[in-house]
């Protein structure tokens, strides 16, 4: 007699159908195939209980489909002018409806005030299902009513709003009573709060049960729990709308400078509203107080520019600012490369830079031309290049790295002098002079660096002509 639908799990005291006391679970369990079942009719809606039915040749009567043209046969099998009606019959389960509103504050649903009012819909799909939604209020009076389907609903809502501290301002179960034996009152619930001062606060909607269904006698239900109360509610209430003020960047300013590591940054906002601070892949949330502003701390990029963003979704305003490390790119380090020989066909120079950069290596050939080869450095802090086609004679090889579009000054040059026949196998030294006979080569000559070389392109040339001719 109580007018209130619901599925059960048999939690009520006396029930006497233990066999699959959990209809939700039957209800859902997808592994019970789906299954179609056809059947014929006569127009007036009468079972068709002929032996024989008559088809168009295309007709695949093993496999009927609901818009083929069946006609009855007599006993003898003749074809009638009568056309049966095919009637299909589908089975299934169900799944549960997707939850569309998040369970706790973090995921919560925006809320936005028109108006001065707010409105949403969902649906409580299970027992531990909650809904919660957020919204940002100016000071002045809150209102939010849940309401459940008119007739024959699951649903007994309840209705809970907090402050951004998690403290309950308010909160609604309803007063479910039976008005007569096709409706009952009180399912939805109502909640008021006269003088809430501004900020975000948390409304969380949730199906809770009534009564003891555990006292359940055969004339009285006693209650149910909240295992079926479920379903569709809409959600609508009132607030003070705030004063929305879009977010800004007030310090660091735009362009300016800062030492490569991290940043304090303040700003302005909406109060109560969270605002994401952006730097590259990390993101920091802050919460605008009281007083209209915000500071957090934020790793800047080490060289070169960082870009800080700031967003607030209740306006979807975004402000940003750029500023320059004033830290210096170190040229990177530049091992002494092994002397090989030309049987070998390359050499590998190492070296080592800041993690990430992209290190250019530049290369002097025994006869004179220069080439780039580039590499990024690892992790480990470590890079390599390898350098083919190699001709006897003495390389020259210099690096420079980039970072975040900072790019260093040349490394101190290494020579690797590359030998024939084999005389110059790598001799486990770190230099390669004492694998060659005098070359007359200077060996301060590295020190010059390699823009002196640059620069000197002729006299490299020379220097390789009596290398070659000596050798
Ligand atoms: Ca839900
Ligand atoms: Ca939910
Ligand atoms: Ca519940």
């Amino acid at each position: 007699g109580v007018p209130v639908s619901t599925w059960t799990n048999a939690d009520y005291n006396g029930a006497t159908n233990t066999e699959t006391p959990d209809d939700l679970t039957v209800i859902t369990d997808r592994s019970e195939a789906a299954g179609a079942f056809l059947w014929l009719e006569h127009a007036d809606g009468t079972f068709y209980e002929g032996e024989y039915v008559c088809a168009a040749e295309d007709v695949d009567l093993s496999n009927i489909q609901p818009d083929d043209e069946i006609f009855a046969a007599d006993a003898s099998g003749a074809c009638l002018d009568e056309q049966l009606v095919v009637v299909y019959h589908y089975t299934d389960r169900a799944d549960s409806a997707a939850d569309q509103v998040g369970n706790n504050t973090d995921s919560a649903a925006a809320l936005s005030l028109a108006d001065d009012v707010f409105a949403a819909d969902g649906v409580i799909i299970e027992r531990d299902d909650v809904d919660v939604y957020e919204l940002n209020v100016a000071d002045g009076e809150f209102t939010a009513k849940l309401d459940v389907a008119e007739v024959g609903a699951n649903l007994n809502a309840s209705i809970l709003l907090t402050d951004a501290d998690g403290n309950v301002i308010a909160e609604d179960e309803g007063n479910p009573t039976r008005d007569s034996a096709a409706a009952a009152s009180g399912l939805g619930a109502e909640i008021t709060a006269t003088d809430l001062t501004a900020g975000v606060y948390y409304l969380t909607v949730d199906g809770v049960g009534f009564g003891d269904p555990s006292q359940a006698t055969a004339t009285d239900a006693g209650g149910f729990s909240d295992y079926g109360s479920l379903g569709h509610y809409a959600l609508t209430g009132t607030a003070v709308e705030p004063e929305i003020v879009p977010v800004a960047i007030t310090a660091p300013a735009d362009g300016s400078e800062f030492d490569g590591g991290d940043i304090d940054v303040t700003g302005t906002g909406t109060i109560g509203e969270v605002v994401e601070v952006t730097v590259g892949d990390e993101t920091v949330s802050v919460t605008v107080g009281e007083d209209g502003t915000w500071a957090t701390t934020v790793a800047g990029n080490q060289y070169g520019d960082t870009t800080i963003t700031a967003t607030q979704a209740i306006d979807d305003s975004e402000a940003s600012v750029t500023v320059t490390s004033t830290a210096v790119v170190e040229a990177p380090v530049v091992n002494d490369p092994k002397d090989s020989d030309v049987a070998d066909g390359e050499f590998v120079v190492t070296g080592t830079g800041v993690p990430g950069a992209t290190v250019t290596v530049t290369v002097l050939t025994p006869a004179g031309e220069t080439y780039t080869l580039e590499t990024t450095v690892g992790a480990d802090g470590t890079w390599s290049v390898t350098v083919q086609k190699l001709e006897e004679g003495e390389y020259v090889v210099s690096a420079k790295q980039s970072v975040n579009g900072v790019t260093s000054e040349g490394s101190d040059v290494e020579t690797v002098v590359i030998t024939d026949e084999g005389t110059g196998e790598d001799d486990g030294e770190d230099d390669g002079e004492d694998t060659l006979p005098d070359t007359g080569f200077d060996l301060g000559f590295a020190g010059f660096g390699l823009m002196a070389l640059l620069l000197l392109g002729g006299g490299a040339l020379v220097l390789n002509r009596r290398f070659t001719t000596e050798s």
